[in-house]
């Protein structure tokens, strides 16, 4: 069910219990039944009684130092109790768990989820107990090939039970999801449609926006669907003014409030519009990090440190890479005026030959859209991020999950990033077969870091081979240690921030003749924490490729970005 904030819930954040589990032991001693000695001659080994407390939401290497680069079976206990009313439907939510969830409700597996970044629930009303309850779940982030992302990725693995988990109370029959946008390609003309957890049908829906005194009555079909399309005089959401509105959805007792903006976004030839009105993308990726705090974000004041330093620099949009970041994220970002392009963790070396690679990316995708498609400051669903055009199966796979997520939402732009391109004689070479499937050619190009200029950044010209589309530089940078300004060679190897600003200054003149860029994205906001990033003199496990350190200070290439976003 969708809208987990206006539900009526009870939190199972706080103190879990756990288990560390290398080995996986747990598995065979069934770890979920907690079984006591009973004769003299038992014994148990393993108990959760004088373990170690996590807090929930939180990764767990964060935590404690023994899970510092933990990956692998982390199992976690959770008591509670719960009044059971005649006629209540309950549900245990998890917002999101990193990698695999197998979840035991008082012993019994409820099911498993796989996938870190999206929420997830199961029905738990005929096991409820009015005494006790006992939620055990199996965590495990541990990289696996056919997994989303793969074995191999730039960003820190925090695993765990990273957002809240509550027990979600409904009616026998209640609202299951809903859609409240503006119809594709209008300003003026809401599509709405609302889908009841059943399949009763003639059950009358009230939608209404008080504001502006408007309010319509549906009708449930025999699928439990009510579709409902009218016009209404609504002030557009924009980043200039995020008007967003207070949205009531009623059935019999039962009343959903949500705040939902109206905005429209299109693309025509090498534009992207707004509204209606062009508009440049002045966006900077991020990761679902504090840096500060060296742990995953969980709750709003970590969003509010990435958005803010967002906005300081000019943004008017974020790309949350590489995965689907909080929903408290995406709203806060849609209260403060700034779009977001949110993705899902088809990175890179995806084994799109495995049989069950592509039914985990349409849940995913699913995942996604269901959980943030009422949230109008998401304009860009990202499907992929540098796959690569020989990786066998790999067009008919995107080309399918293009199709599914365009049936599950129109009014969004879709589009796919690659890395693969041919630079030589100061000509760049867009040619990736994956952009007849994106709606923007979102290119990720590190001229002037992993490749050298051909030529003068001035005169690099571009040849892109697809017929008229927006070009989006999704990413570009380079790394530079904060502080380190020492050297006055400005060669790739001294990691100086002159450098790195150097690299900025020869992209920004090399903008200038990109036919039809509408925006770009510079990797990346904040240093990150990457495993993958060995240097030990520059790095040790960062990726400093940030226009901000770790502690939030700026390097020499932040200006230049906030310059350019400030003439543009
Ligand atoms: C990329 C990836 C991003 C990396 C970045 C880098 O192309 O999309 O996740 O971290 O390069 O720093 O190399």
């Amino acid at each position: 069910m969708i809208n987990f904030a206006a539900r009526d819930r009870k939190m199972l954040n706080g103190k879990w219990q756990v288990i560390i589990d290398p080995f996986g032991t747990g598995d065979g001693k069934q770890v979920w039944l907690e079984k006591m000695p009973v004769a003299k001659t038992e014994f148990t080994e393993f108990s959760f009684n004088g373990g170690s407390l996590l807090n929930v939401p939180g990764d767990f290497n964060s935590q404690l130092p023994e899970l510092g680069y933990y990956e692998g079976v982390v199992w976690c206990k959770k008591q509670f109790r719960q009044i059971k009313k005649q006629g209540e439907r309950y549900f245990l939510y998890f917002g999101a768990v990193n990698y695999t969830a197998d979840v035991f409700f008082n012993g019994i597996k409820l099911g498993s989820h796989e996938g870190g970044f999206t929420p997830f629930q199961f029905e738990i009303t005929d096991l409820l107990k009015g005494s006790e309850n006992t939620i055990i779940v199996r965590t495990d982030n541990r990289r696996i090939k056919n997994g989303l992302p793969g074995s191999g990725f730039d960003w820190f693995n925090y695993g765990g039970i990273t957002r809240d988990v509550a027990i979600i109370t409904t009616e026998q029959l209640f609202i299951k999801d809903y859609f409240i946008q503006l119809k594709k390609g209008s300003t003026d003309t809401v599509c709405a449609w609302v889908k009841l957890d059943g399949k009763e049908s003639n059950v009358e829906i009230k939608l209404s926006i008080p504001e502006i005194n408007f309010s319509c009555k549906l009708r449930t079909d025999d699928m439990g669907y009510a579709v409902s399309e009218f016009k209404a005089g609504l002030k557009l959401w924009s980043p200039k003014n995020p008007k967003r509105y207070k949205v009531l959805i009623e059935q019999g007792e039962e009343k959903i409030i949500d705040t939902i903006g109206f905005r429209n976004i299109e693309v025509k030839g090498t534009d992207v519009l707004l509204n209606g009105e062009k508009i440049f993308l002045k966006a900077v990726n991020i990761h679902e990090e504090n840096p500060l705090k060296k742990r995953r974000c969980m709750n709003e004041s970590d969003a509010l440190l990435l958005l803010t330093a967002a906005k300081e620099l000019g943004c008017n949009m974020v790309r949350l890479v590489h995965y689907p970041h909080n929903e408290k994220t995406i709203k806060m970002a849609e209260e403060m005026g700034i779009m977001v392009w949110s993705e899902i963790p088809v990175y890179q070396h995806i084994n799109f030959s495995d049989s069950s690679v592509s039914g985990k990316i349409q849940t995913m995708m699913s995942e996604m859209v269901a959980r943030d498609k009422n949230h109008c400051a998401v304009i860009v669903w990202g499907l992929s991020n540098e796959t690569y055009p020989g990786t066998l199966n790999r067009n008919a796979t995107l080309a399918r999950i293009t199709n599914e997520c365009k049936k599950l939402d129109s009014t969004r732009l879709i589009v796919h990033v690659a890395n693969t391109q041919d630079y030589s004689n100061n000509m760049f070479n867009v040619w990736d077969s994956i952009y007849n499937y994106s709606d923007l050619i979102a290119v990720n190009e590190y001229i002037g870091w992993y490749i050298p200029w051909q030529g003068s950044p001035m005169q690099t010209r571009w040849e892109i081979k697809f017929p008229a589309k927006p070009v989006f530089i999704s990413e570009f940078g380079g790394e530079a240690l904060s502080g380190y300004t020492k050297t006055k060679a400005k060669t790739v190897s001294v990691w100086t921030e002159e450098y790195q600003e150097e690299i900025y200054e020869n992209q920004i003149r090399m903008f200038e003749n990109i036919p039809g860029l509408c925006g770009l994205s510079p990797w990346i906001l904040f240093d990150y924490k990457s495993p993958v990033r060995l240097n030990q003199q520059f790095q040790r496990g960062y990726n400093r490729k940030g226009l901000l350190s770790e502690n939030g200070i700026k390097k020499m290439a932040w200006s230049v970005i906030r310059n350019y976003y400030r003439r543009k």
